[in-house]
């Protein structure tokens, strides 16, 4: 396995590999590596023999107030795990090599950042979207892997992947959870063992709204406002939101029954607990 640090050093080396006839999958990572990351990669290694992860803390998508300068990381652990996933190369810019000095070109989206995480994050997509662009123009990948545990996330890599004419196939990949149903999570690391508890709130009241649908409740309000005083029942949560919108263009759906109600749905929330911001997700068929 490579380990590459610079933009030119990069698309030399998949410029050689297309030249062979070869296909790239990247995985675009910030690290601290967990089995979310790795699945990521077994699919990334399933699909190509050209498998390259970048691991980049990207400064553009934190506001001042987030955990830029505690974000976890573990590098020597990254690169043994990435090697044992057969990675061919990681790609692990600093911050420097990626946002030169005078650096002034953004990705923003319209439409899709205007609803939940980017309520409360306002330049989180637009870093995200401008760093994986620019990823893809150094990695020039074939294939690109992202989890949907970041739903909102990875629908945006997929409009902006339609809007600027990549020729990338998205490939996603399901959520991976501790046996107790938390999603993993580089950000669990933060979390005390008494928060470690309240935590299992976002997947609990994910399962709860579930059921409450596949009994027949039509009411997203009703849904939402039980919801909500479950949540507020665990010790230290604060809740930044809870949606049940159309997974494409992510609006609120009213009552499930209505004419216009989109069907999959998606049931997403973030929650503070302590001062960590934890988010989970489920798509459900209230149709079948
Ligand atoms: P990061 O949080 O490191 O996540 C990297 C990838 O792992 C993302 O596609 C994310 O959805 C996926 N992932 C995280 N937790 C997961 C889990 N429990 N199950 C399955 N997949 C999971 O997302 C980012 O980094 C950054 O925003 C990035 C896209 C790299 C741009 O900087």
């Amino acid at each position: 396995m490579e380990i590459l640090k610079t933009v030119s050093e990069m698309q030399a080396w998949s410029d050689n590999i297309h030249q062979k006839g070869n296909q790239i999958c990247l995985v675009p990572t910030m690290g601290y590596f967990h089995e979310g990351h790795l699945s990521l990669m077994e699919k990334g290694k399933k699909i190509c023999s050209d498998l390259v992860v970048s691991l980049f803390v990207n400064p553009t998508q934190f506001s001042e107030n987030e955990d830029l300068d505690s974000y976890p990381a573990n590098i020597e652990r990254d690169v043994k795990l990435a090697e044992k996933k057969g990675v061919s190369v990681i790609f692990m810019p600093d911050k420097k090599e990626i946002y030169p000095d005078r650096f002034q070109t953004y990705v923003e989206l319209t439409e899709l950042p205007a609803h939940l995480c980017g309520l409360s994050r306002p330049v989180h997509f637009r870093g995200v979207a401008t760093v994986v662009t620019k990823l893809f123009n150094i990695v020039k990948p074939d294939v690109a892997v992202f989890g949907s545990k970041d739903f909102q996330q990875l629908q945006i890599i997929r409009r902006m992947v339609k809007d600027l004419n990549y020729n990338i196939k998205i490939v996603e990949c399901p959520i991976v959870r501790e046996d107790d149903g938390l999603a993993m999570s580089s950000r669990n690391a933060y979390l005390s063992p008494e928060q470690r508890l309240s935590a299992l709130c976002l997947s609990k009241s994910l399962e709860k709204a579930e059921a409450m649908i596949e009994k027949g409740e039509i009411r997203t309000s009703t849904v939402k406002k039980e919801l909500e005083n479950y949540i507020k029942s665990f010790p230290f949560t604060k809740i930044d939101y809870i949606s049940i919108c159309d997974p494409e263009t992510l609006d609120e759906i009213g009552d499930i029954n209505s004419a216009d109600t989109a069907c999959p749905l998606l049931i997403a929330v973030a929650v503070y607990v302590g001062k960590t911001r934890l988010i989970d997700n489920r798509i459900i068929n209230p149709g079948q």
